[in-house]
């Protein structure tokens, strides 16, 4: 039996990951790094101190800074993106999310957040959407970023709920590789070729369907 559903957050049920781009931008130029979209790209759902490693070495400077330096990076990262989200509203729930979100309600399934972000209930809550949910899992709350299945098994454990019980909705091929390595069923937004280990890929969040996803996962 279906029991609940597993969001996460940037990139799913708001497009966070421009903010997150956005500032890692800025500061990869202060630190003389060019740092495009596309390399944007291998930060989803990756942690934010392990963002600032792999920035690191696009720019061929790991090693030049101290652990301390790292976090004085990464704070200042984290309050360009704290300004940037200052602005985020009801309105950024990206096309279908919430129309998705309630349904799942309406149908008696439970409901849960597993995110990599230490400011998942910030975004929750600037997006209304903090008290629909019944429990966040975010990365003050766990030991293991994705890929490691814990912040969806933890999800679930609050839950009371089997993980094979479960569906996960990611946009990052890390965050998918942890709801299957969760034994949840894993629904992938993004571009089909991206998501080989998804049992269901969706371009965009407007094309989600319930139904169909419900009839998939029961077969
Ligand atoms: P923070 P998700 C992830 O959130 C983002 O996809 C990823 O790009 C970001 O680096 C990470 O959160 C950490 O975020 O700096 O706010 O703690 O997609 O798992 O909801
Ligand atoms: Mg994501």
């Amino acid at each position: 039996p279906l029991n609940a559903f597993i969001f996460d957050l940037d990139g799913v049920i708001t497009d966070t990951a421009e903010y997150h781009f956005l500032a890692w931008q800025a500061l990869a130029e202060d630190i003389g790094i060019t740092f495009t979209r596309e390399d944007n790209e291998e930060l989803k759902g990756i942690s934010r101190m392990e963002s600032l490693e792999k920035i690191l070495e696009i720019g061929g400077r790991t090693g030049d800074f101290s652990n301390e330096e790292k976090e004085a990076l990464a704070a200042k990262k984290n309050d360009h993106y704290l300004t940037l989200i200052q602005k985020i509203s009801p309105s950024d729930i990206l096309p279908g999310m919430k129309e998705f979100i309630f349904t799942i309600k309406e149908k008696g399934l439970k409901l849960g957040l597993a995110s990599a972000s230490k400011n998942a209930f910030t975004v929750m809550e600037a997006l209304g959407l903090k008290d629909e949910f019944d429990i966040i899992v975010d990365a003050k709350t766990v030991i293991n970023g994705k890929p490691h299945p814990e912040v969806f098994l933890t999800a679930a454990k609050h839950l009371g709920v089997d993980p094979v019980t479960c569906i996960g909705v990611e946009d990052a091929v890390a965050g998918v590789e942890a709801i299957k390595g969760s034994n949840m069923f894993a629904v992938a937004i993004g571009p089909k070729e991206a998501f080989p280990k998804a049992d269901m890929v969706y371009e965009k969040t407007e094309d989600v369907s319930f139904d169909e996803i419900v009839s998939k996962f029961q077969q």
